[in-house]
């Protein structure tokens, strides 16, 4: 109940003490119909990453999923992806915190982990019926309850209050997904992978050379040795600086 969080959101709000995931609620209430509903839990005991990687959710981070019904294919959502990279740089850098984008999907600050996002869709081939956008952000959690390589707000800039956060957070979300033109060159502006040398593995071939230039929806477009590659989001393993 948003009453209960005491949030002022442009969504609508369903808030656990703890969960199993965020994103399998928020595929229920998708199931259910539901739109524009967010998820959030103070703790996440079987948080999800992507190609079943585990997510460390302790209590102190937002743990969020956002239930969206956007008109767009599905080959579109990756956008959806970096919107919520981008917002979650901006709430982190007003709070203090100097934060940056990893392609495809991690926020960091100085290469450690601050935030993942896992976005999962289901539709036809010319219309999604819902994309589900999980954000998992340490904030209020430092030492030995964060994992190895991973950095929180609370580290970067001391202790913040969630709720403002949160809102922060979903009101810069909110914006950047209703004038999508402004996703780009946001995304671009915050980047720590353009400009960088990196090696992108897919499930078939190893891409390397710079990363120059990021295409929509979400597409990393890497100068090699043979000329530009493009790797779509959803086709990326990993990505290391080489
Ligand atoms: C991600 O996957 O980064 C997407 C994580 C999405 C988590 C959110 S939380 C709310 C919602 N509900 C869910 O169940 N999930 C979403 P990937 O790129 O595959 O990275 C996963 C890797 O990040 C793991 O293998 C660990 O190495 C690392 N990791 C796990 N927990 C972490 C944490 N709390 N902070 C930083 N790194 C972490």
């Amino acid at each position: 109940p948003a009453v209960e969080y005491g949030l002022d959101a442009p969504f609508e709000i369903e808030y656990h003490d703890s969960i199993g995931s965020t994103n399998d609620r928020a595929r229920e209430l998708a199931a259910e119909g539901a739109a524009s509903v967010v998820v959030l839990a103070d703790e996440q005991v079987g948080g999800r990453g992507r190609l079943k990687r585990k997510w460390v959710g302790p209590s102190g981070g937002v743990w969020s999923s956002l239930v969206l019904r956007p008109e767009i294919p599905p080959s579109h959502a990756p956008l959806l992806t970096l919107a919520a990279a981008v917002a979650v740089t901006r709430a982190a850098r007003e709070a203090g915190v100097p934060a940056n984008i990893k392609w495809p999907n991690d926020v960091l600050v100085d290469g450690q982990k601050l935030c993942g996002i896992l976005t999962e869709m289901e539709g036809e081939a010319n219309r999604v019926s819902w994309v589900i956008v999980g954000i998992g952000i340490n904030v209020n959690i430092a030492g030995e309850d964060l994992p190895e390589g991973a950095t929180s707000v609370q580290e970067q800039a001391g202790t913040v209050n969630r709720r403002a956060f949160t809102q922060r957070l979903l009101e810069e979300f909110d914006e950047l997904r209703t004038d999508p033109e402004t996703i780009l060159p946001a995304w671009r502006e915050h980047s720590a992978t353009l400009g960088q040398r990196v090696r992108v593995e897919t499930r078939t071939e190893d891409v390397v050379g710079e990363a120059i230039d990021i295409e929509s929806p979400g597409v990393l477009v890497v100068d090699t040795d043979d000329g530009e590659a493009r790797v779509h989001a959803g086709d990326c393993e990993h990505l290391r600086p080489v």
